[in-house]
């Protein structure tokens, strides 16, 4: 069996550009099986609820990307795979031994119709103390240019948190013109890591195959989040290591929790 995470040289190449593309973290076969769960799993969710949505700077397109956040708590075959060592190895390299979960979604670009996503940073989104906080995204089919591959800036994660004053939290394309960004064309089984400080985006998928992706935002647990903001479901859980916290932002969340709760219910009382 193949070593592991990252060799000294992609870990360089890491540190220097702030992103890397690791080929074949999963097979052909895995992938084919876990694009089958996601595709079952939209059918699904698609009975319950809307889930097509694109980014407020580029809805005008009538694009749109179907979505599904944390679903590893909809199909067992998702929490296999984000504890998976192959891809939790290479986390390691980056983050440090310990790699704590933050979120997961889902992104299916429908053929023809696939929405593009603006370049952006990750950070405004979930800023953290340490910046320890990176995103594995996962291709279950292959991700060419036509099909509206991730495009990165490299080195950009060394500029740090860029201000941005539009509402998505996206960059000014004339100042971060997509068509300028490094290409990252995928297939299918291969891994994008990447840092939330580096600029990144992706383009329509105007090509006959839906284009199929999970993302995985983990750090390090010791890591302290700026502000209480996109909290969702798995938050807290770890893929690799321990948590040598002993989970204390999460105790802090719920008794912040039960505060608001007891404020709620005295004033439902008051009234
Ligand atoms: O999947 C893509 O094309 C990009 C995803 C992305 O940029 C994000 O979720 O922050």
């Amino acid at each position: 069996m193949a070593a592991l995470g990252l060799t000294p040289g992609e870990k360089a190449f890491y540190q220097d550009n702030g992103y890397i593309l690791c080929r074949g973290i999963f097979t052909p076969g895995e992938a084919t099986e876990l694009r089958r769960e996601a595709h079952a799993l939209a059918q699904r969710l698609q009975q319950f609820r809307q889930i097509e949505v694109a980014w407020a700077t580029v809805r005008a397109t009538g694009t749109v990307v179907q979505h599904c956040h944390d679903v590893q708590f909809y199909a067992a075959a998702f929490a296999r795979m984000i504890v998976d060592p192959r891809l939790t190895a290479v986390a390691q390299s980056i983050i440090g031994p310990n790699v704590q979960l933050h979120h997961t979604k889902m992104f299916i670009k429908p053929p023809e119709r696939g929405a593009p996503f603006p370049m952006h940073q990750d950070y405004p989104y979930f800023p953290f103390k340490n910046d320890s906080m990176i995103a594995a995204i996962i291709h279950f089919d292959d991700a060419p240019l036509e099909k509206g591959c991730v495009r990165v800036v490299p080195g950009s994660h060394k500029l740090g948190p860029l201000a941005t004053t539009a509402a998505d939290y996206s960059l000014p394309h004339e100042q971060y013109p997509i068509e300028k960004a490094t290409p990252c064309p995928a297939q299918a089984g291969d891994v994008l890591f990447f840092s939330y400080l580096t600029i990144h985006g992706s383009g329509i998928n105007a090509s006959k195959e839906a284009r199929t992706t999970v993302l995985v935002q983990m750090r390090d647990p010791e890591d302290v989040p700026l502000a209480r903001v996109h909290e969702s479901w798995g938050q807290g859980m770890m893929l690799a290591g321990i948590d040598p916290t002993c989970c204390q932002t999460k105790r802090l969340w719920t008794q912040a929790d039960e505060k608001r709760q007891q404020e709620v219910l005295a004033t439902a009382a008051a009234g």
